[in-house]
């Protein structure tokens, strides 16, 4: 029995608040393989193996601490997040599960009523480039993982710099060709359950700290390149100019129009980037990339679709041209249906769904998955106003040692 841990999720989040912290967006800016992203990864491997957890980082860059008795690993129940951020991100989307479930390990070890099977394997997991920030894909750790994306696409993929996937990866000391499906691992586990911040209010509304996940509404990231002409700002009339700025703007205006038509839809254009991107200067090139969300499947893709062709248009009316590539695409994602309603049912929990993607999301097709959120006050995510109460931090620390103390002896 390891010695009582002190640690609380808020203290072991208070011991990372500092690293990756974004002076110019506000928040936290902790992109895949960044110095604070790795700097987070090598608190975690510290703080597991102080735990007498062992740590290994697999070929798709995924760090796994077991709790393995006897070296035995087959049938293990697994929790995990990520450390990623987007830019400008929160302080516990992603990091809350984590720290999380370090405290839960804790309890899971010290206190008898949590014992559950003490021979049974358990491990925490740290999934890479949840946020798709750097490199464009979600999930891209778990879809290595699982399979749900091509070893040779996510090799190639590139970020704002340029360097591709394979590059940032081999320079974390990873081997690229080992990058890709991990069929013998996603067979160890048994259940895999993520602990997550609430990203909406649901649980404010209910005046409630905990909630089981049902659902992960539907959603994909597709990418619109207008091309126009460049040229200068001063010399260049306007009536002669074919200006893809322009289209763009249209564009994003349509977007809202367009999915503002449709129930329950929500479509995003957050970034926009410019070519060359001078003041003074007529881009000849805009790149955007649109986040589309909806629960049926075939409504996004409708919706999409429309955009599309709407893209088509406003770069037309600009003399420019446009095309539309999907990044990436995840369908809508229902919970086990037992395992939510024996978590609910076990903590007195709510059940909530989602418009936030997560690597419980991807692993879900291939293990039985569970997912629990913590109340959020602001309900706000992606933002540096994301927020968690020390109280409810401790209370999801306790809901999943208790889920998994149920799983285990499962
Ligand atoms: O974009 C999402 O929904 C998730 O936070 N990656
Ligand atoms: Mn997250
Ligand atoms: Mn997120
Ligand atoms: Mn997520």
């Amino acid at each position: 029995m390891t010695a009582a841990s002190p640690d609380t999720v808020s203290g072991l989040l208070r011991e990372i608040a500092d690293v990756g912290t974004d002076p110019v967006r506000g928040g936290y800016s902790r992109p895949v393989h960044s110095s604070a992203e790795t700097e987070l990864r090598e608190w975690f491997v510290a703080q597991a193996s102080r735990r007498g957890l062992d740590v290994e980082t697999d070929r798709n860059g995924i760090v796994w601490a077991w709790h393995a008795p006897g070296g035995r690993r087959d049938g293990a129940i697994v929790t995990g997040s990520h450390l990623d951020s987007v830019p400008g991100g929160g302080a516990y989307d992603g990091p809350l599960g984590v720290a999380s479930a370090l405290v839960a390990f804790d309890r899971l070890a010290e206190r008898a009523d949590l014992h559950g099977a003490a021979d049974r394997p358990r491990a925490i997991a740290v999934f890479p480039e949840e946020e798709g920030s750097r490199f464009g894909v979600a999930c891209l750790g778990s879809r290595l993982l699982a399979g749900a994306i091509d070893p040779d696409r996510a090799r190639a993929l590139t970020d704002a710099d340029g360097e591709t996937f394979a590059d940032v990866t081999a320079r974390a000391g990873l081997d690229p060709a080992g990058l890709g499906p991990d069929p013998d691992a996603l067979a160890r586990i048994d259940t895999f359950v993520e602990l997550h911040v609430e990203q909406g209010r649901g649980l404010v509304d209910l005046d409630r700290p905990i909630a089981v996940a049902s659902s992960i509404l539907g959603h994909g990231r597709w990418r619109v390149s207008v091309e126009g002409e460049g040229n200068h700002a001063g010399s260049t009339l306007m009536a002669d100019r074919r200006d893809p700025m322009v289209a763009a703007a249209r564009l994003v205006v349509r977007v809202r129009e367009l999915a503002s038509r449709v129930p329950d839809a929500r479509a995003t254009v957050g970034r926009l980037l410019p070519t060359p991107g001078g003041t003074n200067v007529i881009a000849s090139r805009v790149d955007l990339w649109l986040d589309v969300r909806h629960p049926d499947d075939a409504t996004t893709n409708g919706l999409v679709e429309e955009i599309r062709q709407a893209a088509l248009l406003c770069a037309a009316e600009e003399g420019c041209t446009a095309r539309m590539t999907e990044e990436s695409l995840s369908p809508t994602v229902d919970f086990d249906a037992r395992l939510r309603d024996d978590l609910a049912a076990a903590l007195d929990a709510p059940v909530l769904s989602t418009g936030a993607g997560h690597d419980a999301g991807v692993l879900k097709d291939h293990v039985r998955t569970a997912m629990l959120f913590v109340r959020n006050p602001t309900g706000v995510s992606h933002s540096p106003a994301e927020d968690v109460e020390d109280a409810d931090a401790e209370a999801g620390a306790e809901a999943l040692a208790v889920a998994l103390a149920s799983l285990l002896v499962d």
